[in-house]
């Protein structure tokens, strides 16, 4: 099916490149959110700023919704240069760049100006640097908000009501292990088969912060949201390098201006967003539980971090988070 799609969505970009646009050339960025959602909105507008900046050379049309594939395949198509940009989560990176799993680890940021210190910072561009070796190169980090539990089962108000119980999780080991360690099951899958896995009860819930729990219509099937905040994954903007290597040097620091510029379109969107989703969810009828308690998830942790942290450069790198204001 999907290389079907992706070659419609291609084939239809080319059509309307030549029907309506002046731009000499015209950027692919892929993104599994619909249209209007945060992260769409912020390339298209990163598109704006890199077609002023280039006189009209470079343009971006960004295709949402999985249009081009589900997040790994649209990962493994930017590698091989016939996507050109992708606005993903860092999680499904994890098993790609091992430096992403880092930012990925549960309760690794205490909030999210907490997160932005840090990913605007050293570490940050540790990160987007540790893309290149991986065919990509690192644009931009983008809000992912916090993630929390939510079910279609029964309110969780503690760790002992998460026991035995089954959610997806984005497709990355962390995330496994860091669902086991708190007596649950976790299955991997695309983001777009979660609706319908919640609805025939195929999992019981999945985890994801609430723009992304309204805009996929998941609160529609899960009505039980747990505001524990497990993970603050950001989100990140690469383009393929072999896209990035054709540009001239100065369309290179074009695009990069561009994609940094477009971060600060994505943070106020975002807070718009978060707050507006919410008032969607309840007045829909969520129940949403805020009283919880994180220490008990915070100290089974230990384990994941264990796990994962092996190396003394990641280890560093944990003690860099930690130590940042
Ligand atoms: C969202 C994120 C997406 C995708 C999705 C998921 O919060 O913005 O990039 O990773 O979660 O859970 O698959």
């Amino acid at each position: 099916m999907k290389k079907q799609h992706i070659l419609a969505a291609l084939l239809a970009s080319v059509a309307m490149a030549g029907a309506s646009q002046a731009c000499e050339r015209t950027l692919r960025s892929s993104d599994t959110h619909p249209d209007g959602y945060p992260t769409v909105e912020a390339v298209k507008a990163m598109g704006k700023m890199l077609e002023e900046k280039t006189g009209g050379k470079l343009c971006i049309e960004v295709f949402f919704g999985a249009q081009l594939g589900e997040e790994k395949d649209s990962i493994e198509q930017t590698q091989f240069g016939v996507i050109d940009l992708d606005r993903v989560s860092l999680g499904p990176f994890n098993n790609i760049v091992p430096e992403t799993q880092i930012p990925s680890l549960p309760y690794i940021f205490r909030s999210t100006e907490h997160m932005h210190h840090v990913m605007d910072g050293p570490i940050g561009q540790e990160i987007l640097d540790a893309f290149q070796p991986h065919d990509l190169v690192g644009l931009a980090f983008y809000d992912g908000g916090s993630r929390s539990f939510y079910n279609s089962q029964h309110p969780i108000k503690s760790m002992e009501d998460l026991k035995g119980m089954k959610f997806r999780v984005m497709q990355s080991d962390i995330f496994v292990d860091m669902v086991s360690a708190l007596g649950a099951n976790a299955t991997p899958m695309p983001y777009g088969e979660v609706y319908s896995s919640i609805q025939t009860g195929v999992i019981d819930g999945a985890e994801n912060n609430p723009p992304s729990y309204e805009s996929s219509g998941h609160f529609e099937v899960a009505k039980y949201l747990t505001l524990d905040e497990h993970l603050i994954v950001p989100e990140i903007l690469v383009m393929s390098k072999k896209t990035f290597d054709s540009l001239s040097a100065e369309d290179q620091a074009a695009v990069k201006e561009a994609a940094m510029a477009s971060n600060a379109v994505m943070h106020d969107l975002w807070v718009k967003r978060e707050a507006a989703s919410m008032e969607k969810v309840k007045a829909a009828g969520t129940e949403v539980i805020t009283q919880i308690d994180k220490t008990p998830f915070m100290e089974a942790m230990a384990p994941v971090y264990q796990k994962y942290v092996t190396s003394e450069k990641l280890k560093k790198m944990v003690e860099d988070i930690q130590a940042t204001e």
